[in-house]
């Protein structure tokens, strides 16, 4: 019991406040800085901005506690370390869907960062109506004892889709277990129209590509 308690107090630490934690947020400064210059490789090329908002975070101790309980795993660092990607996220808001897949292969050309996965909740949209385009990537970081491998999860995805993934997050907290078939269904059917409007977007702006 008091094992467990320690086990839990030493998550919580070093999430908040570790070499850890300070080592990730050298990753996400790095992945940020690799995105605005991808943005400006695009930009010269198409003479727009493709990535229109980007941010990054480390997992709330919070966050991470239901996530493992959820996956039924024993709540320590080190399984958190290795059983969930996204610990240390990176989000990137694209103007159209094919811009995210234009970033995804700038970003998979780095030659320090190897990616783990690709998920892509784009071409398969989860059950829920989720739409985004996921890369678990590993990013190479020189630190004085070495170069080190930090793992990491960039969710690429349209406002439209970070607007419905948004409300979605808020709503599913609210909702209980009765209200929530009826209201997973509304909110699949949100999600369909949400995947129609980019798809049109991108027609008109291939069309004024053309002219
Ligand atoms: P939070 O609170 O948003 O951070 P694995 O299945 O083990 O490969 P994982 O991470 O469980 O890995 O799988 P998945 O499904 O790829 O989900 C990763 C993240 O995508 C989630 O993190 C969410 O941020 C987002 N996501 C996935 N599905 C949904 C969905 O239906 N609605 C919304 N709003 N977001 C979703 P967390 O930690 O689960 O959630």
């Amino acid at each position: 019991m008091k094992k467990k308690k320690n086990e839990k107090e030493r998550l919580r630490d070093m999430l908040a406040d570790s070499e850890f934690s300070i080592k990730g947020q050298c990753a996400i400064s790095l992945l940020l800085t690799k995105l605005d210059i991808i943005n400006t490789v695009l930009l010269i090329d198409s003479g727009r901005n493709v990535i229109q908002m980007k941010n990054g975070r480390m997992k709330s101790y919070e966050s991470v506690c239901k996530k493992m309980q959820k996956k039924g795993l024993e709540l320590n660092f080190e399984t958190a370390v290795e059983k969930l990607n996204d610990l240390i996220g990176v989000r990137a808001i694209c103007a159209y869907v094919d811009d995210i897949y234009r970033v995804a292969e700038l970003v998979e050309k780095q030659k320090d960062i190897r990616i783990i996965k690709e998920k892509d909740y784009i071409k398969e949209p989860k059950k829920s109506g989720y739409q985004s385009l996921h890369l678990i990537l590993e990013i190479a970081i020189a630190f004085q004892n070495g170069t080190q491998w930090i793992k990491m999860e960039l969710q690429l995805r349209t406002a439209a889709m970070d607007y419905w993934a948004n409300l979605d997050h808020q709503l599913r907290y609210k909702k209980g277990k009765k209200e929530a078939e009826l209201i997973d269904e509304e909110l699949r059917q949100c999600a369909e129209v949400i995947g129609n409007l980019d798809r049109k977007m991108l027609e008109i702006r291939k069309k004024i590509d053309k002219i």
